[in-house]
């Protein structure tokens, strides 16, 4: 009997165990926000904030009406993006439909000196999942994909929303008859960079871009020149080798330049793209550049 008791009790335990075990992707209310340097390694500026300064501090995105959706596989191969975002009837391929409140994208990666062209934001779960998306996808977004935003608050469970925080896109009706704001695969496929697609298996599926559980947002910065210390403008690469040999910025490659860097080194070393005035090309900020450049004025 009592052997049959332990069985019994040990065989609803596993039971339990196996249905808590999947519960992966918890709830998220924090968010590490950075900014990598130009070797996309080092962290130049981070900040982390909680759901709750955000909604105080950030203006909130969503009236707590409006429902946004996302459309998932069509799973036909004649129709892969549905233009008229027409299958959907078919609650299915409706992967996400929620009524919303978050923060914008945009306003999140301006807390730590924001992005500029060229670069890339990395939206990643604390489960270690993540999706890309460019410059022009946070900063001037279509209206047909929207503003991203990292939503924490559902019509359904409020604050107490499992799959929180979790990224929307509020897409506009532009691209719906029906007046819904669904951000379909058309929308996805106009308003993105192919390698920001995602697919289920060859099927294209504007839903999977949706991370739950967010955690971080990661700014990974295109290299781009700075102004060196003793010049406000910006160094130039005057004749299109790579190599920024206008190193003051005034547009010209002369003996100025040579004088700036070579004050310069050890700021142009900790701060500048490597590659961008790395004159002699052996990877390091040295005084053979100085020489390079002088000598090839
Ligand atoms: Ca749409
Ligand atoms: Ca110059
Ligand atoms: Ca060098």
């Amino acid at each position: 009997m009592t052997r049959g008791y332990v069985t019994l009790s040990t065989a609803i335990l596993l039971v339990l165990g196996l249905l808590v075990i999947p519960a992966a992707g918890a709830q998220t209310t924090s968010l590490d926000i950075v900014r990598y340097g130009w070797d996309n390694t080092t962290v130049a500026e981070s900040v982390t904030v909680n759901v709750t300064w955000m909604e105080a501090n950030l203006p909130v995105m969503g009236d707590g009406a409006t429902p946004y959706y996302f459309q998932g596989p069509t799973f036909d191969g004649s129709n892969l993006w549905d233009p008229a975002e027409s299958i959907y009837v078919d609650s299915a391929t409706i992967k996400i439909n929620e009524t919303i409140r978050g923060t914008a994208v945009h306003d999140l990666v301006e807390l730590v000196g924001g992005m500029h062209p060229g670069d890339e934001i990395r939206v990643r779960a604390d489960d270690g999942m993540w999706k890309r998306f460019g410059y022009a996808n946070v900063y001037n977004p279509p209206a047909r994909q929207g503003p991203p935003v990292v939503a924490w608050w559902n019509a359904r469970n409020g604050y107490a929303w499992p799959d929180s925080m979790r990224l929307f896109f509020f897409a506009d009706t532009s691209s719906n008859e029906m007046g819904r704001h669904i951000f379909g695969n058309e929308d996805m496929h106009q308003s993105m960079a192919p390698r920001y697609w995602h697919y289920f298996d060859i099927y294209p599926s504007a839903a999977g871009l949706s991370v739950r559980s967010v955690a971080y947002l990661e700014i990974f910065p295109a290299p781009r020149a700075l102004a060196v210390p003793g010049s406000t403008e910006i160094p130039t690469d005057t004749d299109g080798d790579g190599l920024y040999d206008d190193v003051n910025g005034n547009g010209r490659r002369d003996f100025a330049d040579v004088v700036l860097y070579f004050n310069q080194m050890t700021w142009i070393d900790s701060n500048e793209p490597v590659p961008f005035f790395d004159f002699n090309g052996n990877s390091r900020i040295d005084f053979a550049d100085v020489v390079a450049l002088f000598t090839s004025l």
